[in-house]
């Protein structure tokens, strides 16, 4: 079964001025659309091709033999997840339950907020910032290029895409803006709250 390109949950316009429409377009429809069909060809006619997407980035990781497919099936699950993360208007009133827990893991809402920028800011290259649920606790991670905290056992809450194709036209070098403008004018906080029910 050939992977598809999932498709946005709003319009190209709809997350402007915080993600621009050449963004979004070039985003979706060009970087994550290779993402795909790269994948489909690199697992054409290999056991990989029966696979759903979760386990193919399980299987794939940590192995020089693999390491395309890997990327490629990272980004892929990556991406699928980071664009319903996001939505116009978004980036307002956190529901009560992730936020309380935000307030008890982290100690207070902003210091969340800091500790996600600083990761996304310090992923040195490309890769990705994150809020996960790490043994039942909430934590911040990152990670270089197309790697996911899903092969390390961790499950996803959220995911910010710092490479410079997710902000450059909007924020140039200004990665730090971007992230923050992505906390607190982008991110579909009750999609956040949905992804940390399914832990519980
Ligand atoms: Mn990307």
């Amino acid at each position: 079964m050939a992977f598809e390109l999932v498709a946005l949950p709003y319009a190209h316009d709809a997350l402007a001025p915080h993600m621009g429409v050449q963004t979004l377009e070039l985003h979706h429809g060009k970087h994550h659309n290779t993402y795909v069909t790269t994948l489909n060809t690199l697992i054409a006619g290999t056991p990989f091709e029966t696979m759903t997407l979760e386990q193919i980035v399980k299987e794939s990781y940590g192995k020089p033999e693999t390491q395309g497919i890997f990327n490629n099936a990272g980004q892929n699950w990556n991406h699928n997840l980071f664009w319903p993360s996001m939505k116009p208007g978004g980036g307002g009133a956190i529901p009560s339950e992730l936020e309380n827990r935000l307030i008890s893991d982290f100690g207070s809402v902003e210091q969340f907020k800091q500790m996600f920028i600083d990761a996304g800011k310090t992923q040195f290259g490309s890769g990705w910032a994150w809020l996960v649920v790490d043994q039942g606790k909430l934590a911040v991670t990152k990670t270089p290029n197309g790697e996911t905290p899903l092969v390390h056992g961790k499950h996803v809450l959220l995911g910010c895409d710092v490479w410079e194709h997710a902000y450059y036209l909007d924020y140039q070098n200004r990665r730090p803006d971007y992230l923050k403008a992505f906390l607190d004018n982008l991110v579909n906080w009750e999609f956040v709250a949905e992804r940390l029910r399914q832990t519980d």
